[in-house]
């Protein structure tokens, strides 16, 4: 028969929104997740009933396409205040999602992947150069990683240089960025009288909206006066390609939504991946002997990488997905039924029931994995692969609504990551304990090494 989906015991008068904390609330779910064995909750957050699944098989129903869609709802609703209609904040049903997705595929292909090898091989060797000249010092590597993926998106997406390894201070994009993610968050967890009430919060949010579009138009300028990269660059795409279905364009203001939506989906989360990668490797030394073992036999001395040995590394790319499993850069996705459902043959969801997927819950589902919480880098054997569960693994989101630039994202940390290896040792002086920071993407807070060059210490 049919079950209530449980809640959290503590009801409070309104709803549960009061015991959410206002940081890290994505670790907080997946905490409370624990009080419920069987998968499922729910939570009365913001006056709205949100239902969270991790249960591998819950999760293999919330999947189904053909029961379950993408809805947008606070946060993203929120982040479609600067992102507009991109691909990421799109509606299901929009047409310029499908034009947009339709158009942009092809450049996100493996063999695409080429065209871009030589920029992002650029940008690395900046990193590369910033931390030689740091030789012997603390650097902050997950900044050090956001310039770095910031800078290959918006050089291999749109020929625009952000020169982030020159300068000091994080470029004014970055944290305009991050102030409007922490401010959709926070709208997300309050009722909207609240967010009224909170004029000057308000006001800094519309600035740094308008700060980040100035940017974006300032791409888009260079593009049109023919200064910038190439016709077939994903601006390039955006500004000329018909969609082969309606016969279209995107429009001047889709276009400019899409820059923005790449710039941040283009980075946020590489450079989550990259300063988890990094941390667990220094929290696993085996797997980093591994790692180097790889490096000095694909990569000996100063061999510059080529897109043909980055594809034919083994253990870095099975260190990436290991991280993605226990530290996957999104902590949530939201899925919504079409239409009045039961999953779990037991649950019934009414039709757009806000369904939170919870990454870390599902990723570590004892279900599906075998030593849960354990960094195990020979889970990704071809043989022991074939073996997991088929749902209780989404770092990348699910169907058609997955992400886009998953082999962008994977190319561009297998090269960072070897190049980074091939070059330095890594030494944790101070001892870092993991600070999680969550805005709509999650990374370490806070996250320094000393760094050195291998040859001065072997
Ligand atoms: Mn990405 C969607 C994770 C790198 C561009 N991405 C998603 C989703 C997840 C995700 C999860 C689904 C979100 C949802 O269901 O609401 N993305 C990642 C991770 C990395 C990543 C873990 C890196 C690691 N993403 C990138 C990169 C780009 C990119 C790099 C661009 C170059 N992602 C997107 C876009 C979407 C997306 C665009 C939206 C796709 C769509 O809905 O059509």
């Amino acid at each position: 028969g049919l079950r209530p989906v449980r809640s959290p015991r503590e009801i409070p008068t309104l709803d549960h929104t009061p015991q959410i904390p206002d940081t890290n609330p994505v670790e907080y779910f997946a905490e409370l997740s624990k009080q419920f064995p069987e998968g499922i909750f729910s939570m009365d957050i913001a006056g709205q009933e949100n239902v969270f699944v991790y249960d591998p098989d819950l999760v293999t129903e919330v999947c189904d396409e053909t029961r379950f869609g993408k809805p947008i709802f606070p946060p993203l609703s929120h982040v479609r205040d600067y992102a507009g209609a991109g691909l990421f904040t799109a509606h299901d049903d929009e047409e310029v999602w499908g034009m947009a997705h339709r158009i942009l595929m092809p450049a996100f292909s493996q063999r695409a992947m080429k065209g871009y090898f030589g920029q992002m091989l650029e940008i690395a060797q900046n990193l590369v150069g910033k931390w030689e000249r740091k030789q012997g010092q603390t650097v902050k590597v997950t900044d050090d990683y956001t310039r770095l993926t910031l800078d290959t998106i918006a050089l291999s997406g749109f020929g625009y240089r952000f020169d982030s390894f020159g300068k000091e201070e994080l470029h004014p994009f970055l944290q305009a960025l991050l102030e409007a993610l922490v401010e959709s968050m926070r709208r997300s967890q309050e009722l909207p009288m609240m967010t009224k009430l909170r004029t000057a919060d308000d006001k800094k949010y519309r600035e740094n909206i308008q700060l980040m579009r100035e940017l974006v138009e300032s791409v888009i300028k260079e593009r049109r006066r023919g200064k910038s990269g190439g016709e077939d660059d994903l601006l390039g795409l955006m500004m000329e390609a018909v969609d082969p279905e309606t016969g279209r364009r995107l429009d001047d203001d889709n276009v400019r939504d899409q820059v923005l939506t790449f710039l941040i989906a283009g980075h946020e989360t590489t450079s989550g991946l990259l300063s988890f990668a990094t941390y667990s490797l220094m929290r696993n030394p085996h797997v980093l002997a591994q790692a180097y073992a790889e490096v000095d036999r694909m990569l000996p001395g100063d061999t510059v990488p080529s897109y043909d040995t980055i594809m034919k590394l083994d253990v870095i790319p099975r260190v990436l997905e290991e991280t993605l499993r226990l530290w996957a850069p999104i902590p949530q996705i939201m899925k919504a039924p079409l239409e009045d459902t039961v999953i779990g043959g037991r649950y019934h969801l009414e039709q757009g029931t806000k369904t939170n997927l919870l990454m870390f819950p599902t990723h570590t589902h004892p279900k599906a994995w075998e030593r849960p919480l354990e960094f195990d880098i020979d889970r990704w054997l071809p043989d022991n692969r074939a073996q997991h569960h088929p749902h209780a693994y989404k770092p990348f989101g699910n169907g058609r609504r997955a992400c886009i630039g998953r082999q962008f994202a994977l190319t561009e940390a297998r090269l960072a990551l070897a190049l980074v290896l091939q070059k330095f040792k890594f030494s944790d002086t101070t001892d870092y304990q993991m600070d999680v920071r969550e805005a709509l993407t999650r990374k370490p807070g806070d996250f320094e090494l000393v760094v050195r060059t291998r040859q001065e210490h072997e």
